[in-house]
């Protein structure tokens, strides 16, 4: 099956009680039994649901792995992922990621005595350079939020193969229908189910896809022992929002590109960090590794000032000044005050994220409004 008849169709039958073609939303935290213990594995709705099952076998099968299981956030997925975890492993970590995945590394897993090395992973063979033996897990973020570096993942799973190392991909920037980081050989994807996947910004969730029985083991027992996962209602509207999944990331990788493309020609304007620009590092594995370069873009003002950054993001109208990403939308942040704000200023502008850096997530309205509204609010 293809990527759009799967986005419809995964995972889900017509309902076998009414033929319903929609997914019901089994609205229950428990199940009946007929004498203790003697249920179908429906026992009780923290370890299963169906509606959460339809949606999981949907994404596996959009990722291209075996299993997947759905989270009540994404940082709630991160958090299982880092679980796996001892005191004294060591992890290795893109530098330039979503803050909050950066806050529970440093801030709370950090206290478990598990080690975090922020690593710029652009040049992929110099990653080898800072593993030790403690080295047990390389985690992934490209395009990488909020600056949308490319990291090439068949370089990583190689080098992951090698020193016996966990690839942990997000993959929230691309969606699984630009990118399948299992395919090149990744352990684990994760996602910010909350972004491209729901796509209408009335969800928050996360989850992961992966291949392994053993890890799928181990993951499945976090998920049902610490408990954070969503509810039926939420996994239905996910399962309603992937359904365009493609067709809606097809108009945001056409947005983006012409939102790019006048940004970089704007006076005001000095860098747009877009992957699509044949320039910009990792074009190229960019172009290997992605269908398209997606709707995510974030870029300077010339002077740097934080002043005109502000002024900027508060006279934009169409585009929305808000947290998160990958909705129908449009939304301007600035991630130094924002998204990011829990980095060290020092740490933050060694990736990039100077005190005038706005993010745009190009949404799907129609491209002349969007194209105005910036033109309007830069002044
Ligand atoms: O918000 P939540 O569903 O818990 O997902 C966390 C997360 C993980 N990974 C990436 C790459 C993300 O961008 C996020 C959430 N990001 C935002 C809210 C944001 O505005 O960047």
């Amino acid at each position: 099956m293809k990527f759009a008849t799967k986005a419809i169709h995964a995972g889900q039958e017509p309902d076998p009680t009414t033929g319903a073609i929609m997914t019901p939303i089994y609205q229950t935290s428990t199940y009946v039994q007929e004498s203790p213990g003697t249920h179908s594995g429906y026992a009780y709705a923290r370890g299963k649901n169906p509606t959460r099952d339809a949606l999981q076998k949907c994404l596996a099968a959009l990722e291209g792995g075996e299993y997947c299981l759905c989270f009540s956030s994404g940082m709630g997925a991160i958090d299982a992922v880092a679980k796996l975890f001892r005191p004294g492993d060591e992890i290795l970590v893109t530098d330039d990621i979503y803050g909050g995945t950066y806050r529970m590394f440093t801030k709370v897993f950090a206290h478990f005595g598990i080690t975090f090395k922020f690593v710029n992973m652009q040049d992929a063979e110099s990653i080898a350079d800072h593993i030790t033996p403690a080295t047990k897990m390389l985690w992934v973020e490209t395009p990488t939020n909020p600056t949308c570096k490319i990291i090439d993942l068949e370089a990583c799973a190689a080098l992951a193969k090698k020193h016996n190392l966990m690839l942990c991909v997000d993959n929230t920037f691309a969606s699984p229908y630009l990118q399948n980081p299992l395919a090149l050989g990744a352990d684990v994807v994760m996602h910010s189910v909350t972004k491209y996947l729901g796509g209408h910004s009335d969800v928050v969730m996360g989850a992961l896809i992966m291949n392994d029985a053993n890890l799928y083991e181990q993951l499945n027992f976090i998920h049902n022992s610490c408990g954070a996962v969503p509810g039926p209602m939420d996994s239905f509207l996910v399962l309603r929002g992937i359904k365009t999944l493609h067709v809606r990331m097809d108009r945001h990788c056409q947005n983006g590109r012409a939102v790019a493309e006048f940004l970089r020609t704007h006076p005001k304007v000095d860098k747009v960090y877009w992957p699509g620009f044949e320039d910009m590092p990792n074009h190229e594995v960019a172009k290997r590794q992605m269908k398209d370069f997606g709707g995510m873009l974030s870029f300077t003002l010339r002077g740097d000032s934080i002043e005109e950054a502000f002024a900027m993001a508060s006279k934009t109208k169409v585009f929305s000044l808000a947290e998160s990403l990958g909705g129908v939308e449009s939304l301007i942040g600035h991630p130094a005050s924002m998204t990011h704000a829990s980095i060290p200023k020092e740490e933050r502008l060694k990736v990039g994220v100077s005190d005038s850096l706005l993010r745009l997530s190009v949404g799907i309205e129609d491209i002349d409004d969007l194209l105005e509204d910036l033109k309007q609010a830069i002044g």
